[in-house]
Parts: C-alpha cells; sequence; structure tokens
C-alpha cells in the first residue's frame, strides 16, 4: 500500500484505538484509495488524506426530556459534521441504544463518499443518538425530538447542514424535529429532509433508499448478463429500507423468501406479502414474529442471523452495520448466492466482503448502493429551494438515473483502478474520493 496511505491509516488507528466501526469503514476506504496517492503525489504534499479522515466538527450534547411517569431521561445527542468540501452537510439522524461516536464517524465517513457519488452538491455528516425509540409514547418520542433539536438547531440550516432519517428517525421524528426548528427560529427552510408531505416533503422519498438499492442492483447483474427476474431472493431488516427494496425487487420479477427485525426472521416460500409486513412494522410499530401468526405456511425462527442460511440467489442486506459476518457470507456462497446488494450502511464485515469479493459474487457496497436515499433528500432540497413539488414519476425517473449513474462510476473506477473489473468496493470509493480531493484540493488548507 502507498506509505503515506499506510501511515496516515496507521495514525487513525493508534488515535481512535477503541472506534471499532469506524476503524473497520477507514480501513475499507483508505486500503481502496490508497492507489490514486500513487498517481497523485500532489495529494501528499497537500496533507490532503491528513485531513480528509478527520471530520470537521464534532458536537456532542445533553438531551434532557421527561417521560410519561414525568421522570427526568437524559440522553447523548450527536451530530458529525464530516465534510463539506462539495456542499452543506447532509446525512440522517439515528435513534437507537447502541448509537456512541464510532458509530457516527463511521456513519459520517461514508457518507462523504456515498453524497459524491450521487452527483449532487452535498457534503457529509451523520447524527444521532442513545435514546431507543420502541416502546415509547408517542409524546415521549416528541418530547425527546424537541429537546434534541434545542440544542442542534444552531449548527443546522439549509445551507450549513441538513439531516434526515435513519434507524429509528421516521417521517413522524423528522416532523417534530421540523416543527421545533421552525418554531425557535421562525424560518420556514428546507433544513431538514424526508418530511411529510404537507409541509415540503418530497414524493417519492420514502421509497427512494430501497428502490434506488434495486435500481442499482439489476444494473450491476445485468452489466455481468444475470437478470433479477425469477430470482429467490433475502431482505433482511423490515425497516424503511427493507420494505422498499422488497417492494421494487418484487415488482422487477424477484422472489423475497424472508425478512427479519433485530429479534428474528420470517420465511415464507410462497413470497413474502408486503401489506402484512407494511400493516405490522409501519401502523402497528410491531414485531415481524407478528407475520408468521397471520400469514398461514409461514415460519418464524428466533435470532436475525439466521436468514443467511436460506438458500438465494441475491441477498439484500437492510438492517445495519456487521449484520452479515464471515460465516455467513460463506454459507451464501456455498448456497449458489450470486449477487448482494447492501441496502444498509456497511452490513457486511470485512471478511464478509472479502468472500465475496474472492468468490466472484457481485457485491454492491453500500455506499453507492443506498445513495439512492440521499440522492432523493437533495432532490427534496432543490424542490424546497425553488418552492416547487416535482410528480412522484419525475422524482423516480431522477433516482432511476442518478442510480444508474453511480453504477457507471462504480465500474469505470473499477476498471481504471481494481484487481477486476467488478471491485465495486474500490470503484465507489475512488469514484467517490476523486471529487472530494479535487474540491478539498481547490479549496486550499481548509
Ligand atoms: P429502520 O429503523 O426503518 O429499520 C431498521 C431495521 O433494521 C429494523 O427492521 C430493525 O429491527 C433492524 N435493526 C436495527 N438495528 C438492528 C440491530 N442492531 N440488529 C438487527 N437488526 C437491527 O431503519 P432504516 O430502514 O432507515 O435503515 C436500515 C439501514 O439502512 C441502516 O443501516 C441505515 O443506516 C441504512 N440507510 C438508510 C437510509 C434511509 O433513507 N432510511 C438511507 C441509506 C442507508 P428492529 O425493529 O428490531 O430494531
Ligand atoms: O445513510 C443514509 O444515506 C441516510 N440515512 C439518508 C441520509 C439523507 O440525508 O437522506
Amino acid at each position: 500500500m502507498n506509505a503515506y496511505v499506510s501511515k496516515v491509516l496507521e495514525g487513525l488507528k493508534a488515535r481512535n484505538a477503541h472506534e471499532s466501526e469506524y476503524i473497520q469503514a477507514a480501513t475499507e476506504i483508505m486500503e481502496s484509495i490508497a492507489p490514486v496517492f500513487d498517481k497523485h503525489p500532489e495529494y501528499e504534499k497537500a496533507g490532503l488524506l491528513d485531513r480528509f479522515v478527520e471530520p470537521e466538527r464534532v458536537i456532542m450534547f445533553r438531551v434532557p426530556w421527561v417521560d410519561r411517569d414525568g421522570n427526568i431521561k437524559v440522553n447523548r445527542g450527536y451530530r458529525v459534521q464530516y465534510n463539506s468540501a462539495i456542499g452543506p452537510y447532509k446525512g440522517g439522524i439515528r435513534l437507537h441504544p447502541s448509537v456512541n461516536l464510532s458509530i457516527l464517524k463511521f456513519l459520517g465517513f461514508e457518507q462523504v463518499l456515498k453524497n459524491s457519488l450521487t452527483g449532487l452538491p452535498i457534503g457529509g455528516g451523520k447524527g444521532g443518538s442513545d435514546f431507543d425509540p420502541k416502546g415509547k409514547t408517542d409524546a415521549e418520542i416528541m418530547a425527546f425530538c424537541q429537546s434534541f433539536i434545542t440544542e442542534l438547531y444552531r449548527h443546522i440550516g439549509a445551507d450549513v447542514d441538513v439531516p434526515a432519517g435513519d434507524i429509528g428517525t421516521g417521517a413522524r421524528e423528522i416532523g417534530y424535529m421540523y416543527g421545533q426548528y421552525k418554531r425557535i427560529t421562525g424560518v420556514y427552510e428546507g433544513v431538514l429532509t424526508g418530511k411529510g408531505l404537507t409541509y415540503g416533503g418530497s414524493l417519492g422519498r420514502k421509497q427512494a433508499t430501497g428502490y434506488g438499492l434495486c435500481y442499482f442492483v439489476k444494473n450491476m447483474v445485468e452489466a455481468n448478463g444475470k437478470s433479477v427476474e425469477g430470482k429467490t431472493i433475502l431482505v433482511s431488516g423490515s425497516g424503511n429500507v427493507a420494505i422498499y427494496a422488497c417492494e421494487k425487487i418484487t415488482e422487477m420479477g424477484g422472489k423475497v423468501v424472508a425478512m427479519s427485525d433485530s429479534n428474528g426472521y420470517i420465511y415464507d416460500a410462497e413470497g413474502i406479502k408486503l401489506d402484512v409486513v407494511k400493516q405490522i412494522k409501519e401502523v402497528e410499530r410491531g414485531r415481524i414474529k407478528e407475520y408468521a401468526e397471520r400469514v398461514p405456511g409461514s415460519v418464524y425462527t428466533e435470532g436475525c442471523k439466521g436468514i443467511w442460511t436460506i438458500p438465494c440467489d441475491i441477498a439484500l442486506p437492510c438492517a445495519t452495520q456487521n449484520e452479515l459476518d464471515g460465516d455467513a457470507a460463506k454459507t451464501l456462497v456455498a448456497n449458489g448466492c450470486f449477487a448482494v446488494g447492501e441496502g444498509a450502511n456497511m452490513p457486511s464485515t470485512l471478511e464478509a466482503t472479502e468472500v465475496f469479493l474472492k468468490n466472484d459474487v457481485l457485491f454492491a457496497p453500500g455506499k453507492a448502493a443506498n445513495a439512492g436515499g440521499v440522492a432523493t433528500s437533495a432532490l427534496e432540497m432543490s424542490q424546497n429551494s425553488m418552492r416547487l413539488s416535482w410528480s412522484f414519476e419525475e422524482v423516480d425517473e431522477k433516482l432511476k438515473g442518478i442510480m444508474k449513474g453511480i453504477f457507471t462510476k462504480c465500474a469505470e473506477a473499477a476498471a481504471e483502478y481494481g484487481d477486476k473489473p467488478t471491485n465495486y468496493v474500490i470503484g465507489a470509493n475512488i469514484a467517490g474520493f476523486l471529487k472530494v480531493a479535487d474540491a478539498m484540493m481547490a479549496q486550499g488548507c481548509v
């Protein structure tokens, strides 16, 4: 590996020794982009990588709120403003008990490259809290969201930093956050995306990550002489990304036979009935095991990782980071899986990714394959700025074009720099990096 890249990576590991997810993401990214530094010695002179790996700013704050029994609760809130070379910081807010700085830095780092790949003018950031929305009343969710924004509002803005949804943050949470931002600032602006359709949201945003994933996967498998039609598919998770990935891949002729949540997975040999999943997850906020109670012939199994033992042609991990490890990857390969599309951020461990690449499984890395969500967020920002709303079809057509463009960039960079033309991991990292690098070089030592 390029000596400068290697030195910066070692320094990053030493300085952030306890941040395993951050080190994992940084290792993959930096190993991938090393060949660029062989070609561009001026990058080292400009200390480009030293600057690139360090977030511009990390904000950490107290989030006090009152629960239904009048008890005071305190959570920790964060916003990692990673890189603004190509546009205002942009990225979701994760609400999950596991949230910590390591996870948000990995997500923020990935987001910088992902947002660059979209071709749209958005920098990268990520935020969240260790607040657990599960089992909370609407009033508790609102109390938390209002408190969260009461601190965060001073750090965000339509031209500064535009947060959105992620795990645990959907339309309800974005609505409460938006209302509080407007109340404090008195400004009606596109400061958050994923808003409701009555107050500035974009048609198609809800579907965008899952649909975009399927558009990317279709481009990828067809470019390699294969197809989605008639294939057996696993979709992990049953949240926003998983539901709309299942919807689109089914429309494309695939058959989804399993979905999951953090407790377990359901198997339905007849093909998942998505209206039942939507009712349980979107309307009732229930658990996936209820599917098996409602659909005769389907089976629920406790433990979410078992989903990868089901034979399939295509796997779409859409739940969370590191949900698919080396052993799961080997099982998928042994069962004949020929393509993997990451709907989640970093769902495959480094070992799993290596297994897929070694075995010539077509592998669509998250930062490319799930970029349709943030791309459509950027389209929401455009509509807010213009004070116009596009039709669903208009947004969806743009999304299709963007995902095709991302696949082409990944394939071209893989062909130029990769060990093989189908190494889309290298392709995505390099294609995403080059634009940010160029902008950072042009803007001087900042
Ligand atoms: P949701 O909160 O809507 O759904 C998350 C799903 O993943 C749920 O089924 C949840 O199960 C499961 N899950 C969450 N944490 C874990 C865990 N620790 N172990 C096992 N399962 C878990 O989130 P999204 O669908 O929005 O996000 C899913 C993934 O997609 C995340 O990695 C996110 O970063 C990524 N992503 C999201 C985008 C978006 O637009 N929303 C855009 C791009 C990427 P349970 O209900 O049991 O918690
Ligand atoms: O990981 C992601 O890309 C998201 N959670 C969506 C971010 C956004 O700003 O829409």
